[in-house]
């Protein structure tokens, strides 16, 4: 008998070892956004096997997300995405029952997201950060001057002061709803606006500095940065810091600052969420709450350099990180930064229309 029971044990254990073999997650993230073990990990504790796609741009998910049957069980879309995608359908509502680590979440980040996800029904903060300027110290300063502080939009959206970096190589993202803005907003105009004349403006002004950026990329300029190759680029809090950190590690000599600019920036926050068609939700939902787990939250923030929303995982973030208001920004840095506006339909495709106008000069 006490044979049976054993025998039955042992089948019971290695049927579901194989059930949970067999489980495959499907994650589609953004590039470099992730600690290098957090997806081993996940699988040593659940034995769910983990297919990682990336991309780097909101309209490539979105596109995906509104085609549907995209196969993914986690997508990680910006506030502002997801808010137009929650309104077409695309997610599921969150199981918070499968979720106890939400525990672990820092409440007034979490009630900042709810203002795109009311009631935080559909998705969970995965990491934050600003869209500011990162650039090469040295090359700036041969230049512009030893003197000249790097503190203003004025580097990339002044054209007598951007056209000085052409020859170094300057980059701007590939993200018109990010980059518009910016623009109107040195412009002296709300970047939250919706009105079509002051897109034009920002368009017409982003044109005038069009000949001296060398391309417009959202994820090349991390390894431009780090090899020298470029000095100048608009871009994502933690992928200049990563920039920084490769430079460091090649011991190449190259000097990589992160500037929130005075005239503010953008704030945002990029979500967790599960497709409403995804092929394994359950175990989208253990993915999600492995993530919120303090320890593997502070793994992602020390190898990304991006901010979290975990207040639990704060003590164990590396102190040369929480300490730096490029990636927690102060408090008055706070005062001048903004959220994203969620555009209709229209406005999104104005912005299109005028971002390819500010790409190719047509
Ligand atoms: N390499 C990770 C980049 C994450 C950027 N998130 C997008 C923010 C859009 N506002």
């Amino acid at each position: 008998m006490k044979k049976l029971l054993m025998l039955s044990v042992a089948l019971t254990m290695s049927a579901s070892a194989t059930l949970a073999q067999e489980t495959t997650l499907n994650i589609y993230n953004w590039s470099d956004y992730i600690a290098e073990d957090t997806l081993e990990k996940f699988t040593a504790e659940t034995g769910i096997k983990v297919v990682y796609d990336v991309y780097d741009s909101n309209e490539v998910l979105e596109a995906k997300m509104l085609t549907g049957s995209s196969g993914y069980d986690i997508v990680v879309p910006t506030s502002d995405f997801l808010q137009r995608q929650i309104g077409a359908g695309v997610y599921q509502p969150l199981d918070k029952s499968l979720l106890p680590n939400l525990a672990n979440m820092d409440v007034d980040l979490m009630e900042g997201a709810a203002n795109f996800d009311p009631g935080n029904e559909h998705a969970v903060i995965y990491m934050w950060g600003t869209t500011g300027i990162g650039y090469n110290v040295g090359m700036v300063a041969e230049r512009l001057g030893e003197d000249y502080e790097v503190n203003s939009w004025d580097l990339v959206f002044d054209p007598e002061i951007v056209a000085k970096l052409a020859d170094c190589g300057v980059s701007m993202l590939d993200a018109p709803s990010e980059m518009i803005p910016a623009a109107m907003n040195y412009l002296g105009l709300d970047p939250r606006s919706t009105d079509a004349a002051d897109f034009e403006a920002g368009a017409a002004h982003l044109e005038k500095v069009r000949d001296s950026v060398r391309y417009f990329h959202s994820s090349q300029y991390i390894n431009d940065l780090a090899n020298g190759d470029t000095c100048v680029a608009v871009g994502w809090s933690g992928d200049v810091f990563q920039a920084m950190a490769r430079a460091e590690e090649a011991e190449n000599g190259v000097e990589i600052g992160y500037v929130i600019p005075s005239e503010g920036a953008l704030q945002w926050f990029d979500m967790m969420a599960i497709p409403v068609d995804a092929p394994n939700p359950e175990a989208a939902h253990k993915f999600i709450n492995f993530i919120m787990d303090a320890q593997i939250t502070a793994d992602i923030t020390n190898y990304v350099w991006y901010a979290n929303a975990n207040t639990a995982s704060m003590p164990l973030v590396d102190e040369e990180i929480t300490s730096d208001p490029g990636i927690f920004p102060t408090a008055e840095a706070k005062e001048r930064l903004w959220g994203a506006t969620v555009y209709d339909a229209r406005t999104d495709r104005t912005i299109t229309r005028l971002w390819t106008r500010v790409k190719t000069g047509q």
